[in-house]
């Protein structure tokens, strides 16, 4: 019979192989990947006896009962979803460590004496949309209607997708209140260097910095590239370099500030044609919300003064803002112990990274376990943890959770 970890190695490889494109992974928002992977999810939770259950929008769920099946739930999980050309390990180890946890205490006859949820997100990155955490939001009750009206490439909205792409056949609603959760805990990569520099193969985490989404659009006029002379041109790819720039300059001036622009369409898009419109996407991000709203205030006004300059229509888009989210200090508490019983370090770490997190804070404690991941590597091909570093990170989620059974009832 497999052990836990080797389970937990064959999942992520057998995920890592679902996406929606034959080229690279990619799995997005109501794709036929995603939903694929999600059922194959859901049977996983099937063979360890939880009770499992789906939305329309996409995202899954396992319960576990445990012996005191009304006492407030203890929810574990990540996403479903990747961006585009993704690593396997973005996602699923969290919904994967969080089965290897609950196989490994079935193995050691422990029941727990509180309810286990493990959630897979539909969508966390964002890929199709740019907005972030549709999944974790659609359980909270948080699609609002701006969000809902969000368009993906193709001029679709969000409520369009599920009502015409939605899970329907035999999906239930999901969906947490405030307060009916003991905590939501995530294990995920660091997608960052600071465990592999440390030598260290996990840590728990502080903070997940606040992030803003948007897309910008400058609009000037396509000319002939032969015959329009440079100071009659109003070339908006031009342009929106130019913007792009005063961003890579603002944020290297100002650490940690990180601005990134990921996407950028440009129409008409022939090379013998000026530019007439640049629509490109901003990703900042700050663990101040103070500093990061002054620092895209700033960078608004220097892409205006550059769009005037130019003769350039800005139009400047905000997409989503997600405040800078505390992990729960006495959550973050327990699995530190639990860090520190089984690897020995104390170490705790902010997250550049947003996550699922961030929108369950809205209902309940929480918290999360960061896993090392080789050269820091994520949204990459080749994003990786070891299997002894993820066998830590399910020693330490079994210890924690074996943590939380009160004394008198520990065998
Ligand atoms: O973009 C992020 O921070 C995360 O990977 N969704
Ligand atoms: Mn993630
Ligand atoms: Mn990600």
């Amino acid at each position: 019979m497999p052990s836990p970890l080797q389970n937990a190695v064959a999942r992520l490889d057998q995920l890592g192989l679902v996406s929606d494109s034959p080229s690279y992974l990619v799995r997005s928002f109501l794709s036929p990947a995603n939903r694929q992977a999600a059922e194959q999810i859901l049977e996983w939770m099937a063979s360890l006896g939880m009770e499992i259950s789906h939305t329309a929008d996409g995202t899954v769920r396992g319960i576990l009962a445990g012996s005191n099946p009304t006492a407030p739930p203890l929810l574990l999980g990540s996403h479903i979803d990747t961006v585009i050309d993704a690593g396997k390990f973005d996602g699923p180890l969290g919904i994967i460590t969080a089965l290897a946890a609950l196989e490994t205490l079935q193995q050691e006859n422990t029941t727990l004496p509180f309810p286990v949820h493990i959630l897979a997100f539909s969508d966390e990155e964002g890929t199709r949309f740019q907005t972030t955490y549709l999944g974790s939001r659609g359980v909270i009750g948080a699609l609002d209607s701006a969000t809902l009206a969000t368009r993906d490439a193709g001029g679709n909205t969000v409520a369009a997708a599920i009502e015409d792409q939605g899970w329907y056949e035999e999906s239930t609603s999901i969906r947490y209140t405030k307060g009916e959760c003991r905590g939501y805990l995530e294990v995920h990569i660091e997608q960052g260097r600071v465990l592999e520099a440390a030598g260290e193969a996990a840590c728990v985490v502080s903070a997940i910095a606040g992030q803003s989404r948007l897309t910008v659009t400058l609009t000037g006029r396509a000319d002939h590239a032969g015959t329009t002379p440079m100071p009659l041109r109003r070339d908006a790819l031009a342009g929106a370099a130019e913007c792009i720039l005063a961003g890579e300059t603002l944020a290297k001036s100002k650490p940690p500030l990180v601005i990134t622009v990921g996407k950028i369409q440009i129409h008409p898009g022939a090379s013998n044609s000026v530019p007439q419109s640049a629509t490109f996407t901003i990703d900042l991000r700050h663990p101040e919300d103070v500093a990061r709203e002054q620092d895209l205030d700033d960078l608004h006004q220097t892409c205006l003064h550059i769009a005037e300059k130019r003769s350039l229509a800005l139009d400047w888009q905000p997409i989503q803002d997600n405040p800078s989210t505390r992990c729960d200090p006495a959550l973050t508490a327990s699995l530190l112990a639990s860090l520190t019983s089984i690897t020995g370090s104390q170490r705790t770490l902010a997250s550049g990274a947003g996550h699922d997190g961030v929108i369950l804070s809205k209902i309940c404690p929480i918290a999360m376990l960061f896993i090392r991941c080789r050269d820091g590597l994520s949204h990459h091909p080749d994003e990786y943890a070891t299997p002894e570093d993820i066998n830590t990170g399910i020693q330490i989620l079994t210890h924690f959770l074996k943590s939380l059974i009160p004394a008198d009832m520990s065998k």
